[in-house]
């Protein structure tokens, strides 16, 4: 198999071994970093998600795939295009939401935001709303990001920004949504029409770079 694809099947098959010598001959053939990671690992993904999904991969397989994405990422990280200079352009407070540990797309967040200059207060997964208000706090942010690919995380989500409404905070931090179970319609018209505050969908963490400018502005 040519090596996109190759990459691709370690992650269906959940298969680490010989993983690390796949990722340098595809560094060596000259792809990109980040496009080993949006072309083929996450083409591999999307493969896995529909076998779950459809009762032919069971759970444990799935997590399998997980770690070999992980650890992929971990290998090409050092890899990646970074903007140089000291100063950062905002600070964001990043979580998946309560009763989701999805984090493969928060942490890919993380990575394209932190290599394009902006500090990022990685909170992790199952993360209440007064956590990242907390660490929003702490840190002086400039806007609050939020993950999340269950369907019920949609749900969180809007009790999220009722409560930072409620609590008089909407207008302090603008809020990015991102996550499989989430649509621009339902963001962008639903959410932000009853929330005092700003609210943008980001498809993909390239989207949410490019969002953060006009938010942190
Ligand atoms: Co889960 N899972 N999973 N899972 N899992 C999904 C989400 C599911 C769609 C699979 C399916 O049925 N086809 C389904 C949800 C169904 C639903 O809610 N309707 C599902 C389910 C059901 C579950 C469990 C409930 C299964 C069970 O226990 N019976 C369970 C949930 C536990 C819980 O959360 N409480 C569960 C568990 C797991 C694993 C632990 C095994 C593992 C996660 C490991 C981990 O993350 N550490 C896992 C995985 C891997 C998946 C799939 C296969 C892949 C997710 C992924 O990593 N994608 C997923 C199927 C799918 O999504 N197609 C599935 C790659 C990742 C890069 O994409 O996170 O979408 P994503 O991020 C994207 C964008 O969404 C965006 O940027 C990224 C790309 O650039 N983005 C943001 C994401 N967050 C953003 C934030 C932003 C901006 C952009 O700004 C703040």
């Amino acid at each position: 198999l040519p090596i996109g694809e190759r990459l691709a099947r370690r992650i269906i098959d959940g298969n680490k071994k010989g993983l690390e010598a796949d990722v340098d001959e595809a560094l060596a053939d000259r792809m990109k970093a980040l496009d080993i990671v949006n072309d083929h690992l996450l083409s591999g993904m999307q493969v896995v998600g529909e076998l779950f999904g459809s009762g032919q991969m069971q759970l444990p397989f799935v997590l399998q795939s997980a770690e070999v994405m992980k650890t992929a990422v971990a290998l090409l990280e050092p890899h990646m295009e970074k903007v140089a200079g000291e100063a950062t352009k905002g600070t964001i407070v990043l979580a998946t939401v309560r009763g989701d540990v999805h984090d493969i797309g928060k942490n890919l967040v993380d990575i394209i935001l932190t290599n394009n200059g902006y500090k990022v207060v990685n909170i992790g997964i199952k993360q209440p709303i007064s956590a990242m208000i907390e660490a929003a706090e702490e840190h002086d942010a400039d806007v609050i990001g939020m993950s999340g690919l269950l369907v019920k995380s949609t749900v969180v989500m809007k009790e999220n920004l009722q409560e930072l409404a409620s609590r008089g905070l909407a207008s302090r931090w603008p809020v990015l949504l991102g996550g499989a179970a989430l649509t621009r319609t339902y963001v962008e018209d639903d959410l932000a029409s009853q929330f005092p505050g700003t609210v943008r969908y980001a498809r993909d963490a390239f989207e949410g770079l490019r969002l953060m400018e006009p938010l942190v502005a």
